[in-house]
């Protein structure tokens, strides 16, 4: 099977790129997916299992070989138990990056992270007061501290429930509790994922599962929302603004340096080291027009957010960004970094960089990144990058076109602030009828699905039945690579959303950070559902990842679903094999926890069954 470029992906951008790597024999993804086929069917369905050196052990499908490992686990158990251990994954990348966030935080409250400051002094106060901070007498820096090791104590408590889950609605509340599903500690529920894993110790497919929904939790209402707390008060809330995404953004004739993964704490530095006179000087030197600097990825959402810096392109595009031959630096910390950028770099001027003393890669120039010295590696790193100009072969530079404008930047707060100041007149419109509902979609790309198809699709289909969209991740770089991210896109809605869109001078798809940023929709969901004095499940909103790859993908989609909201997945996650597995998470857990998951990769498909809950939820509201 080969696949054409159009077949690859609906960005023209990414095709042209795609072209280009044909021409040039440059290896991408899709080459290496290509090979790849067709894929193990043990490991697409779970059904693989090597927890122990008895093993590797694996299931018969067709029930004519074995039907259990060595140790007697079956189907189900070894389903159950390699999902938990995505979760684990996922939860851990989450948390770990709140971590590291809460831990500058801290340096910072004690003057020992000379760079970086408090941009978002509301929320700082704010939040000391939700965790029980007195401010009264204090300096900004004391309640700083203060706050840091109350947050950093959410990681190593044995007993919960974390304090973020306060700010769910009761009834969900005293539902976990019921379950015996509150996080207590973040840490806590992790490792507890690698023992419960552990050759023989948890063995029912279901007990396992709703310690893999805790799990979740401990990361949506803990990890995740930490992270999004702490990097508000470092970096400032996001409020709306205006920026441009896609392959186009990389400049002809500045010095083009690329972030890309997940953390803030380094691409809000190389953002503010982009304008160091003395670089800016330099770049001069060497002949170029200035500095360019571009995100992929989450990293790139929280530089968007918060400053409006341009967006490459989408986790599949990161190889891409290469092949265009402009790129003097791509500079990378954790998470979704493809270890091909290695050899790929190889074959161009590209500089690659990698920074977080976690997170090494073939083929990169390490440049460890401290907080204590953030700003002057942060400039080491740019100059790298300008000084690696002179060296772009400028026969081999092909930029595509293609840009688009964006608008972005809505927190809960500033979509509150939209508003002007409450949620009433959402609920107003949703009772109403011209909105039907909130539609959250997020996630990544997946090469099993044609790049940003499933993703624009499902989000059109949505804002055409009045749906409000709310993304996060790489959907809301595909939405905004095509053009859904702008005030005028309202012409693609329903009249009932296109009137609000226009009253307000909004989108009809909302952008709210990056992958820890879904914490921002879990908030505005409580908002919402506090003010209608219901639970998150009584609310007309459905989930989905249309284009998910990633293990975090798995632990967001646990904790949405415990939050009760309908998800559906665009691609299947490893669990087919147990049929007691999927009929538990497609079903059983709807009578559960108010909401399950459903697979469905056609986009059309999934928006159908996103609005025909949506569509009972407001029958059992009493709307029409
Ligand atoms: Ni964290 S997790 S590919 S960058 S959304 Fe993009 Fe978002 Fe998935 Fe990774
Ligand atoms: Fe096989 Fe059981 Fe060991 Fe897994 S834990 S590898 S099923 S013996």
């Amino acid at each position: 099977m080969k696949l054409t470029v159009f077949e690859k992906s609906i960005d023209p951008a990414t095709q042209s790129m795609l072209e280009k790597a044909e021409n040039e024999g440059i290896e991408t993804v899709w080459d290496r997916y290509e090979k790849q086929l067709p894929q193990c069917s043990f490991g697409q369905l779970g059904i693989c299992c090597r927890n122990c050196n008895m093993g590797p052990c694996r299931i018969d499908p067709f029930g004519e070989g074995a039907d259990k490992g060595i140790c007697g686990a079956t189907a189900d158990i070894i389903v159950a138990r390699n999902l938990l251990r995505m979760i684990a994954a996922g939860a851990a990348a989450h948390s770990d990056h709140a971590r590291d966030a809460v831990l500058t935080f801290k340096k910072m409250s004690e003057g020992e992270a000379g760079s970086y400051g408090i941009k978002g002094e509301a929320k700082l106060f704010s939040l000391a007061s939700e965790y029980g901070i007195l401010a009264e007498g204090k300096s900004r820096e004391e309640v700083a501290g203060e706050l840091a090791n109350a947050l950093l104590t959410e990681f190593g408590k044995q007993n919960g429930p974390l304090l973020c889950t306060r700010r769910a609605p009761g009834s969900r509340r005293r539902l976990w509790a019921e379950l015996g599903i509150e996080p207590r500690g973040i840490d806590r529920e992790i490792v507890e994922c690698m023992h419960r894993t552990h050759m023989g110790v948890d063995n029912d497919a279901t007990h396992i599962l709703l310690h893999g929904l805790r799990t979740g939790l401990s990361d949506g209402w803990g990890g995740s929302m930490i992270a999004t707390d702490v990097q508000d008060i470092l970096f400032g809330t996001p409020e709306p603004k205006k920026s441009t995404v896609n392959l186009g953004v990389l400049s002809p004739d500045k010095v083009n340096v690329i972030v890309h993964g997940h953390e803030p704490i380094l691409s809000e530095m190389i953002v503010e080291t982009a304008e160091d006179p003395e670089l800016l000087g330099l770049a001069k030197e060497k002949g170029a027009a200035g500095i360019n600097v571009a995100g992929i990825c989450c990293t790139g959402n929280e530089t968007l957010m918060r400053h409006g810096t341009p967006i490459a392109g989408t986790f599949l595009q990161q190889e891409l960004a290469v092949i265009t031959g402009a790129v003097e630096a791509m500079v990378v910390d954790v998470q979704c970094i493809m270890p091909s950028l290695g050899s790929l770099t190889g074959c161009y001027h590209t500089k690659f960089i990698s920074t977080s003393p976690k997170a090494d890669f073939p083929g990169t120039l390490r440049m460890e990144f401290h907080e204590e010295k953030a700003y002057e590696t942060a400039k080491e790193i740019v100059k790298t990058a300008v000084e690696n100009f002179p060296n772009r072969n400028l026969e081999k530079v092909n930029i595509p076109e293609e840009k688009q404008e964006c608008m972005v930047g809505f927190s809960a707060e500033a979509i509150l602030k939209a508003l002007g100041g409450s949620p009433a007149p959402l609920i107003e419109a949703i009772a109403g009828g011209a909105v039907k509902g909130i539609g959250a979609v997020v996630g990544c790309n997946n090469v099993k699905i044609q790049h940003n198809y499933g993703h624009v699709n499902l989000v059109k289909e949505l804002i055409r039945n009045n749906v409000l969209v709310v993304t996060t991740g790489c959907n809301a770089i595909a939405c905004a690579e095509a053009g859904l991210l702008v005030p005028e896109a309202a012409v693609l809605a329903g009249n009932g959303l296109k009137g609000i869109c226009e009253a307000l001078d909004i989108p009809p798809v909302l952008h709210m950070g990056s992958c820890v940023d879904i914490s921002r929709i879990l908030v505005l969901a409580s908002a919402i559902a506090n003010s209608l004095g219901v639970d998150i499940s009584d609310l007309p909103a459905a989930g989905a990842a249309p284009e998910w790859m990633s293990e975090k993908a798995v632990s967001i989609g646990a904790y949405v679903v415990s939050s009760g909201v309908f998800t559906v997945l665009g691609t299947v996650p490893p669990v087919l094999g147990s049929q007691a597995v999927t009929s538990l998470l497609t079903k059983g857990l709807d009578g559960v926890i108010g909401a399950s998951f459903a697979v469905e990769p056609d986009p059309f498909k999934a928006a159908d069954m996103m609005l025909e809950r949506i569509e009972g939820k407001r029958k059992a509201l009493g709307l029409k």
